[in-house]
């Protein structure tokens, strides 16, 4: 290649750079292809005028130039990036680069499970009323389970709650071990530990064997509430519960309680509201009775009080128990406890 030919390559480049610079529209850029890269442009005269070098030179002349349009390519390529996202960022105000003045995008957040929401509602409503939050084992001993709430070995009342056993030998083995089926066990723990008086509630999880339905799980939550000291009655559980029910349903609702049986608690109940669909009136929810029950409840039995240690001449109290999720589904009008553990976020999202 003569030393002409390579100046005249340097000389091209670098005026066609410059003028590749000043291009500030696509405009301009199209102009600039055409005069550099184009058909009739400084290339393509360039590549005309190898033919006029001497053959020895031709071979790299020729490779120089192609180097040239090369790289001219490769710059022209460059200007039409950036003149392109000028002209996006003038037009629609927008650009790769961060915009700091921007409202941030919105972070998605998880929320508390609505059962655990509402065993935080009803734990600060017996708060307010002087009872402390426990909880327990949910791997609990045949003793605590059963025995030592009054309901000894082959008792009949054993089939009101389907045990799920540890393994196949533990029901008649030495330490029988279950899966604690109601959170009333904790009120022996309690009493063992503790002398009078005593307020505690303990919200947790309890499990049966049984098939699930709409309105029954294999686990479930239970809040178990107890209340030891002299001279409480009848009329303490009343007035608690329904101070309760006044704080979670409202003032509207009505309670009602009627006789039942537990084995750990004589006279035993059961607590109903009247139903907040219908008020009262009688409908599918409450199978028309009006009602809907939410708990058990009744006064401590002397037997469990003397099984502790405690005087059952000295001492009196009570006791209740209550499905956390019925008590939600209750409040939130939910039809089926199933929802509460399939993890359908439409399902959970509502309760943010
Ligand atoms: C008991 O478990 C007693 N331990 C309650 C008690 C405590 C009575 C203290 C007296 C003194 P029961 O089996 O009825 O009782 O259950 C209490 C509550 O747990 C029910 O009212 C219901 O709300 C809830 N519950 C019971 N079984 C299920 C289940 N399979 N699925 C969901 N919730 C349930």
């Amino acid at each position: 290649m003569t030393k002409n030919f390579a100046n005249r390559i340097s000389i091209i480049e670098a005026e066609a750079l410059e003028l590749l610079d000043k291009a500030h529209s696509e405009t301009e850029l199209e102009e600039w292809r055409i005069a550099v890269l184009g058909r009739r442009g400084q290339i393509t005269t360039v590549l005309r005028g190898i033919s006029d070098l001497d053959p020895d030179s031709r071979r790299t002349a020729g490779a120089a130039a192609n180097q040239l349009k090369i790289r001219l390519q490769a710059a022209f390529e460059d200007s039409k990036g950036r003149i392109n996202s000028d002209e996006t960022v003038a037009s629609t105000g927008t650009s790769d680069r961060i915009d700091v003045t921007l409202p941030g995008r919105k972070v998605s957040s998880g929320s508390l499970h609505p059962t655990t929401q509402i065993i935080r509602e009803i734990s600060n409503a017996f708060n307010t009323m002087g009872f402390q939050v426990l909880d327990g084992p949910e791997v609990e001993l045949d003793a605590y389970n059963f025995q030592k709430l009054n309901i000894p070995a082959h008792h009949p009342a054993r089939d009101m709650w389907n045990s799920l056993w540890i393994d196949r030998a533990s029901e008649s083995g030495e330490y029988p071990l279950l899966l604690r089926t109601h959170t009333s066990p904790m009120q022996i723990r309690v009493m063992e530990k503790n002398d009078p008086p005593i307020r505690v509630i303990v919200p947790g999880k309890a499990y049966r064997y049984e098939a699930t339905d709409a309105t029954h799980e294999w686990q479930f939550c239970q809040i178990e509430g107890l209340a030891i000291d002299r001279d409480i009655t009848f009329a303490d559980l009343k007035g608690t519960l329904e101070e309760f029910a006044r704080i979670i349903f409202g003032a509207k609702r009505k309670a009602r309680f009627r006789c039942d049986f537990f084995p750990f608690v004589e006279p035993g109940a059961e607590m109903s509201i009247d139903c907040f669909k219908c008020d009262g009136q009688g409908c599918r929810v409450c199978g028309n009775s009006g009602w809907i029950e939410i708990m058990g409840a009744g006064m401590v039995h002397p037997k469990v009080l003397e099984g502790v240690g405690y005087d059952p001449q000295l001492y009196s109290g009570f006791a209740f128990g209550m499905g956390a999720e019925r008590i939600a589904m209750l409040r939130h009008g939910i039809d089926d406890i199933r929802h509460f553990y399939t993890n359908d976020i439409r399902f959970l999202e509502q309760f943010k």
